[in-house]
């Protein structure tokens, strides 16, 4: 595998130069995996050019076309469907309130890649989140968001499933929840994990607590 420094700086000048071919390549000879290559690769050169962006030196057009060529370059990589789905309490995943997607889309496929059994529910606001979280007994719920704002909405999305008294585990993540280590309970979350792969155990454990609640 290249060094991980090289690699990173290699990827972020290919997206800040709009270069999906160089990132094609890059990810080649990384040898690393798909879903490795999002989580060690992709996502700290976001963070930094993000973080470039809130300090000005580089324009929202490269943030928004490094986006895009990561979204695509995944959408190529990443397994659209696994096989034996394991048979789970209802369970959903959904992005609140936010347009950043590329983080869901990592964590449905790694839920895919392990064979787990969900719907996607895609971009959702509050209201309607609620309603078929309701209408679809949903038992464990798994929520993306990227804007600081759009994680502390979590917070009245707890209010507002407790009030309907509906058991729903919640398992938040994104970047507010990777930047602030106790985020996820001060928002009433379940959990939370950095990464989606992390998610995997998380999963399994509160499946058991489901079942268990069941009995
Ligand atoms: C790419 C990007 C965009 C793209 C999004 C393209 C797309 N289709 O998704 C575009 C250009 C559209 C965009 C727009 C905006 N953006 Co933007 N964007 C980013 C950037 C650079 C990278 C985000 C990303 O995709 N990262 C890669 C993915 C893979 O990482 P991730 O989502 O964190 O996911 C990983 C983990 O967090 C975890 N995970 C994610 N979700 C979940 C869920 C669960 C349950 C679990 C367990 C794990 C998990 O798994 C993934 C890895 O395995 C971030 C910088 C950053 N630090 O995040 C800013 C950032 C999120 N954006 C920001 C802003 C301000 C905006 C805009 C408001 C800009 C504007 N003025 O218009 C708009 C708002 C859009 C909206 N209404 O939602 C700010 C948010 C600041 C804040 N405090 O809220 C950031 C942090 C940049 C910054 N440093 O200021 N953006």
């Amino acid at each position: 595998m290249t060094d991980p420094m090289l690699l990173n700086r290699e990827l972020e000048t290919a997206l800040l130069g709009l270069n999906k071919v160089a990132t094609r390549r890059i990810y080649k000879e990384s040898g690393l995996t798909p879903t490795g290559f999002a989580e060690m690769v992709f996502m700290p050169v976001l963070d930094s050019i993000g973080d470039k962006w809130e300090k000005g030196e580089v324009a929202l057009s490269q943030v928004y076309v490094s986006g895009r060529i990561c979204e695509s370059l995944l959408n190529e990589l990443l397994p659209a469907e696994g096989s034996d789905l394991k048979i789970t309490p209802p369970m959903a995943v959904a992005v609140l309130e936010d347009s950043h997607l590329l983080g869901k889309r990592i964590l449905c496929s790694v839920l895919r890649a392990g064979g787990y059994q969900f719907t996607d529910f895609g971009q959702q606001h509050l209201e309607s989140l609620v309603t078929r979280v309701h209408s679809e007994n949903i038992r464990i719920l798994l929520v993306s968001t990227l804007m600081l704002s759009s994680a502390l909405r979590v917070k009245e999305l707890r209010r507002r499933l407790d009030t309907a008294g509906l058991k729903v585990k919640l398992i938040v993540g994104g970047a507010p929840f990777r930047f602030d280590a106790s985020l996820w309970k001060e928002v009433g979350a379940d959990a939370t994990s950095p990464t989606a792969s992390g998610a995997i155990s998380i999963i399994q454990r509160l499946i058991r607590e489901v079942e268990d609640e069941n009995l």
